[in-house]
């Protein structure tokens, strides 16, 4: 069984090493939010900056069970956030994520987000010519203070 184990993790390393293509992208200043024991969702914030016309269109991680674009504003004197189908990104400009603006939700967490964790985000893009484009970043997890939201 735990031979089993160590192959599989080989493998799915291996596989990631892989599928490092050139970035279409550069990701800066990524984290994911600690949290607290028993609390099943977090959210992830970091900077990109496309090289290309390109669509943010969702992200997916083993850490969690799904992951979802937001977008946070206010509206009237409330802070809502919904979610967003995708997010253009012009060439060149940075577009941040950060709290109480876009960022990832990540829900169904899989084990504890901890200060001394990383946490693999597989980021989904949609090029100029309609295909997808992936590229895997792994984030430190904070205990920094953005602004608390719930769901
Ligand atoms: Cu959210």
């Amino acid at each position: 069984m735990n031979r089993l184990l160590a192959s599989f993790a080989f493998a799915a390393v291996a596989i990631t090493a892989q599928a490092q293509a050139p970035a279409p992208v550069a990701i800066d200043d990524g984290w994911a939010r600690a949290v607290m024991q028993g609390q099943s969702s977090s959210a992830a914030y970091m900077r990109l900056t496309a090289r290309e016309p390109l669509t943010l269109v969702g992200a997916s991680s083993p850490a969690a069970g799904i992951v979802e674009l937001h977008e946070m504003k206010l509206e009237g004197d409330v802070m809502r956030m919904h979610p967003v189908n995708g997010l253009p990104l012009a060439p060149g400009q940075a577009v941040e994520l950060k709290p109480g603006g876009y960022h990832f939700m990540l829900m169904d967490l899989k084990a504890q987000f901890k200060p001394d964790l990383r946490v693999p985000l597989t980021l989904r893009f949609r090029d100029a010519k309609g295909a997808e484009r992936t590229t895997t970043v792994s984030l430190p997890v904070a205990m920094a203070a953005p602004m608390m939201h719930k769901h």
